[in-house]
This record gives structure tokens, C-alpha cells and sequence, in this order.
């Protein structure tokens, strides 16, 4: 009796011990786990961009390539605004549009990737992405040469320079392709004088075939920059107006 007295507290006080480090082992672990699907979902948001009408991000500086010596666009900042029908593409660069076309060559300053069903199963693939598909359409935001006698929207002409025009091209997307056929041409689309660091451009829903409510995901590359994967923004999630 006396041995069970002094034995029946003394097994208890082990069992809630016992019991109280299994608790607390499992606190830990639920602690781990909680973290580690904070720090997840947090790399997951890092690498979207997501906006109700408009998304705007900014880019660093000196992450483009010379091209022939001459220097690359390098963006700092993008901003897409949809109003109901047409989307505002606006990029803005570290130098005056000049200070790169003076004896440069006309081309794009960004290109967008669009999955404007929002779904990777339909579309085809970013030729510099990695793991980047489900793409309809792509659109080259362009900067084009105004010359006396002409304008370049790609590569250059002979003559005096007379100014900048933004532009756009356009290309659709066959299924698991990587080369996106052009449906236009950035000599007729052209659309504002760029005088400054500003090149912008409107873009009618019509155009990639999206509508007020859409849905849409995009990736957009820097144009200058380095021929794989890191000349890539983050990808952008966007509802469209
Ligand atoms: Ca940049
Ligand atoms: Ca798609």
C-alpha cells in the first residue's frame, strides 16, 4: 500500500512530464511547418505580381547588354493600366530615349508574354523562359527611328535622324511553340513622339483577344538584357477593367 502511495504520484509526475514533452514537440513542429509555409507562400507571392486594373513595378539599373558597344534599354519601371477597352503599357527608362537610338538601333524595349486565359495547359512558350508557358499572344513594346526619308522599327536606315515613335508588334502563339507568328506590323501601329525617357503605348483588348473581367497573367522580358531566364520580371497576375 505504501509502496503503490509513493509510487502512484511519483508515475504520475512522469506521465504529465511525458505527456507535457510530447506537447511541446508537437508545438515545435507545428511552429516549423507554420514557418516554413510562411517563408513559401512568401517566395511564391515575391515571384507574382498581382493587380485589380493596373500593376506598376520598378526594375533595377545596369541589368541590360551592350549591344556593338552601344548601350542597352535599361527599363526602371512598368506600369499596365486596362480602362475597359485597351490596355496603357508604359515603360519608363534610365536615359532619354535619344541618349540609346541616337546611333543605335530602333527595336523593342520590352516584350509581354500573355496568357490571357490564365491557364499554362493552353498556348505556347517563352523562347528565353524557363518553365514559362501557356502563352497566346506576345507584344513588343517598340521604339522606332523617325528618319527624313523613312522610320525603322527595327535595325536602322541611312539618313538624318528626326525623331522617336513608339510602336508595337504583335505575334500569336501556337500550341507548345516557341516562335509566335507576327499578325502585324510595327511600321502602321505606331503611336506617340518619344521625347524623353517615357515610351508608352495603347493596346485595344481586341488585339489579344481579352475582355472587361479577364483574367490574365503576363511575363515580360527586358529586351536588353541577357538571353536567358533572369532577363525575366516577375510574373504578373493582372483583372482586367
Ligand atoms: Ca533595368
Ligand atoms: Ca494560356
Amino acid at each position: 500500500m505504501n509502496k503503490q502511495n509513493v509510487d502512484t504520484p511519483h508515475h504520475k509526475k512522469n506521465t504529465t512530464l511525458i505527456e507535457s514533452e510530447r506537447k511541446d514537440k508537437t508545438m515545435r513542429k507545428l511552429s516549423i511547418l507554420l514557418t516554413l509555409f510562411i517563408l513559401v507562400t512568401a517566395i511564391a507571392l515575391s515571384q507574382t505580381v498581382a493587380g485589380r486594373y493596373k500593376i506598376e513595378m520598378n526594375d533595377p539599373i545596369g541589368d541590360v547588354q551592350e549591344n556593338d558597344g552601344k548601350p542597352g534599354k535599361d527599363v526602371v519601371k512598368i506600369s499596365i493600366t486596362s480602362d475597359g477597352e485597351k490596355l496603357q503599357i508604359i515603360t519608363e527608362l534610365k536615359e532619354n530615349v535619344s541618349y540609346y537610338l541616337k546611333d543605335q538601333l530602333a527595336g523593342p524595349v520590352i516584350e509581354i508574354h500573355f496568357n490571357t486565359d490564365n491557364n499554362d495547359a493552353t498556348g505556347g512558350i517563352a523562347f528565353w523562359g524557363k518553365n514559362k508557358k501557356g502563352f497566346e499572344f506576345q507584344m513588343n513594346l517598340v521604339s522606332c527611328i523617325k528618319y527624313k526619308g523613312g522610320l525603322a522599327c527595327l535595325g536602322a536606315l541611312e539618313g538624318k535622324i528626326e525623331g522617336f515613335v513608339s510602336s508595337y508588334s504583335i505575334y500569336k502563339y501556337e500550341q507548345d511553340k516557341k516562335m509566335p507568328k507576327s499578325i502585324n506590323n510595327a511600321i502602321e501601329s505606331t503611336q506617340k513622339e518619344i521625347t524623353g525617357k517615357t515610351v508608352e503605348i495603347t493596346l485595344p483588348y481586341s488585339e489579344i483577344g481579352i475582355k472587361s473581367g479577364s483574367r490574365i497573367r503576363m511575363f515580360i522580358r527586358e529586351s536588353d538584357s541577357t538571353f536567358d531566364d533572369s532577363s525575366y520580371f516577375p510574373q504578373v497576375f493582372l483583372i482586367i477593367k
